[in-house]
């Protein structure tokens, strides 16, 4: 009997679609990814998916239940992993309907679609840090028995995104679980994240002080200001690993005989200073200050501080360890955004 199965990813082609999707193939599965309707080619952003063998697109809104009963009605999956989300914080405050109808009238739907179509899929959840706001344990760090206390928009339709998959568990005994993941990261990150935001503009940096593209005076180092990177709360810290790593992880969730939620995080926290650091470093730039100016609109209404999460109940029954570490991973995502801008040049 074959052991292959078949995957439905939503959220095509993000950061995590990338990773998990190829994690899946490997494994020898056929994936479904599943994309809103764009007038562009979705895989543009994610080429290596072209032609492949065991791999097809289904266009999907996550938002349009219709579309969700669809979806598992002609797919049949026996894995689905959500990953579909509006997932920029700072946004969430600007469109905070936007994000609750996504991040939670989302995976209402999806529940809805599996327990009426198929109700053996195995579902996973995306969920996040964000879900923990302020709140920790007395030794400083989050697990899945910290008090949930959302500090955004985002947090709140995670919350709530939370609790319907719980419910979806105990009341109709569908295999759901959710995956409190802390921030992670790799070259496909969104370019609106801070760590992608920074490598990105050292990337740009790296090649334009390379070809002279503008006037700079390296001894007072006076940079145009118009060529400066804007950030925002460079105090905040947070616990950031690989996607790859993560992604790992749910596939080993749904690999489980029960359904149950786990934290992913690496367990150490880099504020925003520490990852310019990193990055300005890779180009041999000590002193970050005259690149980088400060931009109010970046800043939250109401903010995290410090994330730092517990993975002891992954690493217990999972076996799951992060294996990649921040200034490695900061390395490379430069070392592409060098090369990427390199090729735009
Ligand atoms: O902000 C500060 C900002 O937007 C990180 C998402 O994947 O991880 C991510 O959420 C920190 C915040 O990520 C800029 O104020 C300063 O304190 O990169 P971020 P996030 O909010 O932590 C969690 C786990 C998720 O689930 C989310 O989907 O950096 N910051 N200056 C800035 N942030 C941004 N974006 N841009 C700035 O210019």
């Amino acid at each position: 009997m074959s052991n292959q199965k078949i995957c439905v990813i939503t959220g095509c082609p993000g950061m995590d679609f990338h990773a998990l999707a190829a994690i899946l193939l490997e494994k020898g599965n056929k994936v479904i990814g599943v994309h809103r309707r764009s007038s562009g080619d979705v895989l543009d952003r994610a080429p290596e998916f072209r032609n492949r063998e065991n791999f097809s697109l289904y266009c999907a809104d996550v938002t349009d239940s219709g579309s969700m009963l669809s979806l598992l009605r002609d797919t049949q999956p026996d894995e689905f992993y959500n990953l579909a989300a509006q997932s920029d914080v700072r946004i969430s405050f600007d469109q905070p309907q936007l994000t609750f109808m996504v991040n939670t009238l989302g995976v209402l739907n999806q529940l809805e679609a599996i327990r009426t179509e198929c109700a053996w899929t195995k579902y996973y959840c995306a969920l996040t840090s964000e879900c923990f706001g302020n709140n920790k344990n007395p030794n400083g760090l989050r697990d899945e028995n910290t008090p949930l206390w959302s500090r955004s928009p985002y947090g709140t339709s995670k919350i709530a995104a939370y609790h319907t998959v719980r419910n979806y568990r105990e009341a109709y005994g569908i295999f759901a679980c959710c995956g409190f993941l802390f921030n992670h990261t790799g070259v496909h990150r969104g370019l609106n994240f801070v760590e992608r935001k920074i490598t990105n503009y050292v990337g740009w940096l790296y090649n334009a002080l390379k070809n002279h593209d503008f006037e700079m005076d390296h001894e007072w180092a006076v940079m145009p200001d118009e060529k400066k990177l804007s950030l925002g709360n460079l105090d905040a810290q947070r616990d950031i690993g690989a996607s790859t790593d993560f992604c790992y992880g749910m596939w080993l969730m749904l690999q489980q005989d029960s359904p149950e939620d786990f934290v992913l995080a690496t367990g150490k926290t880099h504020s925003i200073r520490e990852i310019l650091d990193a990055a300005f470093d890779c180009i041999d730039i000590k002193d970050w200050g005259p690149y980088v100016k400060f931009d109010s609109s970046m800043l939250r209404p109401t903010e995290v501080d410090v994330l730092i999460g517990d993975a002891s109940k992954a690493k217990r029954v999972l076996g799951w360890e992060p294996t990649r570490i921040f200034k490695s991973l900061i390395s490379d995502m430069v070392e592409n955004d060098i090369q990427r801008h390199s090729r735009a040049a």
